[in-house]
């Protein structure tokens, strides 16, 4: 089976995703994700000026060759953009050996460990009453797991969530797409302040069992995480995900010797180079890293493994900006690992679905990637042309005396 096509889709459909489409001599299709989010047009020039030359006239079942071949291949190691355009091939050559095989894609990972994956949604709100609503409403909807954000006084909006409200109304500002970065205003202490009273509200509402997640998106020094991690153990988190910019391993020493409260990190990271501290001296619980921005399937499965040696479980990132195929690719690796801990699940707007068509399911607060042979998501392409790409950038974020700070 040779590859005879790599095509890269750009489309839009309530924000945009870059999707690779691999063909093959023998007619079939598969696909990756290679969405990074307001940066997508660079990974899309990545895979289409420099990678897809490359991979005319390959072996497709040559999967490690391949991912090897363009990691060392390419002399540049690592980077958002490059291990992007890594994933997107691994998944799409991964898509295409399952479906030779005629098995959805857990089955070549080792079949599967578990019957469901527990999948955890988002609640926020501006205030307490909005929060509450918002866990409610989620809970409605079939989650038994809930992350938790919440305004703080003093703030006009909710940090670090997808589609913020536009305080100043102001135009560019529908679906979470911005012409120019929105700016937020950012107050450390007024967060530490207000944060635990959020948590004793919502404990005292929906009682002990509730498993309850908070993100943090790399806001604090080690020694605020520390601090927050402590003041939130009453409140018994899942987890506390992105405490401090984590780039500094170093720096979770510290907060690892003040509380007991478990850590989740690495959505920015693209490589186990970055985790290289944090699992060896088990400085962190869970694990983040999306199979779409960590090189894929190969390599997460390796990050993975490194992880249970450790007693360290994975938690894939799953917003909205991870499309349907790459949720898919998290989820047969969800399905198939032993150390599995949670996965985020976002469900994406009917427009996004209109044009990526998928057979995993959510029930019950649980996923499954389904048994469609290979990843089970195909792009429809006359539904994807009718969607052009807008560019758009998540927010920037600015200290009350205009410094920016860490989003
Ligand atoms: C999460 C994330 C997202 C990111 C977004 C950036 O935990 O889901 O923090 O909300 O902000 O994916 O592109
Ligand atoms: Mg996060």
């Amino acid at each position: 089976m040779r590859i005879a096509g790599a095509d890269v889709i750009v489309t839009s459909p309530g924000r945009n995703f870059v999707t690779l489409e691999i063909t093959t001599d023998d007619g079939l299709t598969g696909y990756g994700d290679a969405t990074l989010n307001g940066r997508e047009l660079a990974v899309a020039s990545y895979l289409s000026d420099h990678v897809g030359p490359l991979l005319i006239g390959r072996d497709a079942h040559r999967i490690e060759d391949t991912w090897q071949y363009l990691h060392r291949g390419a002399y540049w190691r690592r980077g958002p953009v490059t291990m992007a355009a890594i994933a997107a091939v691994d998944v799409a050559l991964w898509d295409l050996k399952a479906q030779v095989a005629g098995l959805p894609l857990y089955q070549l990972l080792g079949g599967a460990s578990r019957t469901g994956i527990r999948a955890y949604g988002h609640a926020s709100g501006r205030d307490l009453p909005e929060l509450l609503d918002s866990i409610r409403a989620r809970q409605e909807q079939g989650f038994r797991s809930i992350r938790v954000q919440s305004g703080v006084p003093g703030l006009e909006t909710i940090y670090g969530i997808s589609a913020a409200p536009d305080p100043a109304g102001g135009p560019g500002r529908e679906n979470g797409r911005h012409p120019q970065p929105s700016e937020e205003t950012w107050d450390t202490q007024a967060y530490l302040r207000h944060l635990p009273t959020v948590f004793e509200a919502v404990r005292n509402e929906f009682g002990p069992e509730l498993p309850l997640l908070h993100d943090v998106h790399h806001r604090l020094t080690p020694i605020q995480a520390a601090k927050l991690g402590k003041a939130l153990e009453p409140y018994d988190l899942f987890w506390l995900e992105d405490c401090t910019p984590a780039e500094n391993q170093d720096g979770l020493r510290l907060v690892r010797q003040h509380t007991t409260t478990p850590l989740a990190i690495g959505e920015v990271f693209n490589s186990v180079v970055d985790y290289q501290t944090l699992i060896r001296e088990q400085l962190i619980d869970y694990v983040r890293s999306a199979v779409t921005h960590a090189g894929g399937i190969t390599a997460m499965r390796k990050l993975f493994d490194l992880a249970a040696q450790y007693q360290i479980k994975s938690g894939i990132h799953g917003p909205a900006d991870i499309s349907p195929v790459g949720m898919a690719a998290g989820l047969h690796l969800d399905l198939a690992i032993h150390n599995f801990g949670i996965q985020e699940f976002m469900p994406h707007s009917a427009e996004t679905y209109e044009v990526f068509r998928h057979s995993y399911t959510f029930r019950d607060g649980y996923l499954h990637p389904g048994e469609t042979p290979g990843l089970g998501v195909t792009v429809d392409r006359a539904a994807a042309a009718r969607f052009e790409y807008r560019p758009a950038y998540l927010p920037v974020n600015r200290l009350r005396d205009g410094t920016v700070h860490d989003w």
